[in-house]
């Protein structure tokens, strides 16, 4: 595919499935060299400006942080009436997960406040989607509503914040469209990272409006303060479309700020200035340069993620309190984005379902997925635990730890693949003792402020740095397996409507064949077959990701059938002589290009 062409298309992609330049060799970095790349990925989330698209929105730039003060503004009001009110954050997978970690966290500020709790979330898929991928319920827009709905029955005044990092969940649509026709009881508030223009305009199933139509709408809104639009501009992720890090560390950023600053406006009388937003996101920055500062250790946990994989073993986070959460959250995202086994990366948290307190409660009789306590982990899978496994303790000084001790004991006597990051402040240090126990420990050593309320922010910083450290973390590992061709997910599960689409945008860039041709490779590839049936191609998307689901190495199929013009059987055997789907692929895509030169 020429220069030109390529250009052309990447141009016609919104900013949150662009290839990031920066990126574009990940796949042939080592471990430290990936620190290094997605280090300045990250650093995009808080540049002024971006080289290539200086008219972008960004996190500092003024219209933003007006619309911050102005959702704060919403937050405290709701704080003022708070038996009439309801703060309501809403997403799927990361998105969602996210809203219920600040949730969560919100709720049991006010409580320590004796203040009601009159914050919820919704995840699209119920709670089961905390903790594993439920990518379906994502193209549900009325499901969404009535969700919506339901939790907010009886209130008189809503502040609503949907959250779609790539501004194209139907199931946010759907939400914002139902807050758009209540506007006497709803204040809607979009989060998402893309400008406007370029919010999902592809149909939906079964609606009358795509998501570009109820961002439009909204910005509509915006001009009488009815609605909000949040939507900077971050750059394109490391993974293309991997919106899991970038997205939703911005997302953990923007509405910490504005959920803290209604907080103190309310009940500290604070005046909310535009001064104050962009002192909490300059203070997230240093989260970002601190936590990256200890590159070496960090390269470290990647290359030992990354064996364990590359040997078919797996890695375990063991986390305390909402640490475990952010592990669990960045476990759970590795299905759909690297076609990864539920087994491959799991978290685990201190006391379960108890320290969860999500609003379904203990989920452990759903299955093998939903076991996450500590207990559990020594019970189901500590007796099988080989020395290839890796195990992660996430802690900070505030955790117990006279257990995390115990448990660090427990476990060497199987293994001492057993490595940490721990998070302490100055005047508070981890002992010496508990980090020798582990082979390595990335221990970062924070500031201390002695200032009342402090205690969160403190938290809320640690999760920051622990969840940059395990996405990096993470995505190398895949990338060391061998799942990621350039910076593209090849083997991504195409579980969703969403999915389905940036399949196709992947076939279309490494052919250069049309969409016809690549969705119809797509198809044949999901149905394994090299015929498709009239009731295949009629069908609608819904039923090929529900199909996808269930099948393995989807788009590298489609990808060899595209460029090696085989047929189904064919495709298959090329990829069983390679054990790395990326070889795989490589192979195919250099024996074309040595043909045609
Ligand atoms: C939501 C989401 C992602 C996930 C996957 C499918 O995206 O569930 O969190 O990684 O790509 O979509 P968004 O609506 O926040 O863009």
């Amino acid at each position: 595919m020429d220069h030109l062409k390529q250009s052309c298309y990447e141009l016609s992609l919104p900013v949150t499935e662009k290839c990031n330049p920066i990126s574009r060799d990940i796949d042939r970095a080592h471990s430290k060299q990936m620190v290094q790349i997605l280090k300045q990925c990250d650093a995009e989330i808080f540049e002024k400006k971006i080289n290539h698209d200086p008219f972008y929105q960004r996190l500092h730039s003024s219209p933003v942080i007006q619309t911050m003060v102005d959702v704060a503004k919403g937050v405290e009001m709701m704080l003022r009436d708070p038996e009439e009110s309801l703060i309501v954050l809403s997403g799927c997978g990361t998105s969602g997960r996210i809203a219920f970690l600040l949730v969560k966290s919100f709720n049991e500020m006010l409580n320590a406040q004796r203040q009601k709790q009159i914050c919820s979330y919704i995840i699209a898929g119920g709670d089961r989607a905390l903790l594993t991928s439920q990518e379906a319920p994502e193209d549900d827009p009325v499901l969404g509503a009535r969700m919506l709905d339901k939790v907010c029955a009886g209130k008189k005044y809503v502040l609503f914040i949907g959250i779609s990092c790539g501004m194209s969940a139907p199931f946010v649509a759907g939400q914002l469209d139902f807050c758009l026709n209540h506007l006497d009881v709803f204040t809607p508030v979009l989060l998402g990272f893309n400008p406007v223009h370029m919010a999902r305009s592809e149909l939906i199933q079964d609606c009358s409006f795509h998501f570009k139509d109820v961002a439009e709408r909204m910005t509509a809104e915006q001009r009488h303060k009815r609605a909000f639009v949040l939507n900077p501009v971050l750059g394109a992720e490391a993974i293309s479309g991997s919106s899991r890090m970038k997205g939703g560390s911005a997302t953990k950023i923007i509405l910490e700020t504005v959920l803290l600053a209604g907080y103190e406006a309310s009940f500290r009388d604070k005046i909310m200035t535009p001064e104050c937003m962009s002192a909490w996101i300059t203070a997230s920055e240093m989260v970002y340069e601190t936590t990256y500062s200890h590159s070496d250790e960090l390269a470290a946990l990647i290359q030992k993620a990354g064996e364990s994989l590359q040997m078919k073993a797996h890695v375990y986070y063991l986390g305390w309190q909402t640490l475990g959460i952010i592990g669990m959250t960045d476990a759970s995202e590795c299905i759909p984005t690297y076609g990864a086994d539920f087994g491959d990366i799991r978290g685990f948290i201190n006391n379960g379902f108890s320290e969860m307190k999500n609003k379904e409660g203990d989920l452990s009789s759903l299955g093998p997925e939903f076991i996450i306590g500590h207990k559990d982990f020594v019970d189901t899978i500590l007796p099988s635990l080989s020395q290839n496994d890796m195990i992660l303790f996430l802690f900070t000084v505030n955790d117990d730890l006279h257990e995390v001790t115990m448990l660090a004991n427990q476990l060497r006597q199987r293994t001492f693949n057993l490595h940490a990051i721990a998070h302490d402040l100055e005047k508070f240090t981890i002992p010496e003792r508990v980090c020798n126990m582990f082979e390595t420990v990335l221990n970062i050593t924070w500031p201390f402020s002695s200032e009342k309320d402090n205690s969160l922010v403190t938290r809320q910083h640690w999760e920051l740095s622990t969840k940059l450290c395990l996405n990096a973390i993470s995505t190398g590992a895949h990338v060391l397996k061998g799942k990621v061709y350039m910076n593209y997910m090849i083997d991504l599960r195409v579980t969703n409507s969403k999915l389905y689409r940036r399949a196709i945008n992947i076939l279309q860039r490494f052919t250069g064949c049309s969409k016809t041709e690549c969705e119809s490779a797509l198809l044949r590839a999901i149905y394994s077959t090299d015929d498709l049936a009239e009731d295949m191609t009629s069908a609608d998307v819904r039923k090929h990701t529900d199909v996808a689901n269930r099948r393995e190495r989807v788009v590298p199929t489609a990808l060899v059938m595209i460029q090696c013009s085989c047929i189904y059987a064919e495709a298959q055997r090329h990829l069983d002589c390679y054990s790395v789907i990326r070889d795989a692929v490589n192979a195919c895509l250099n024996s074309i290009k040595s043909t045609v030169d």
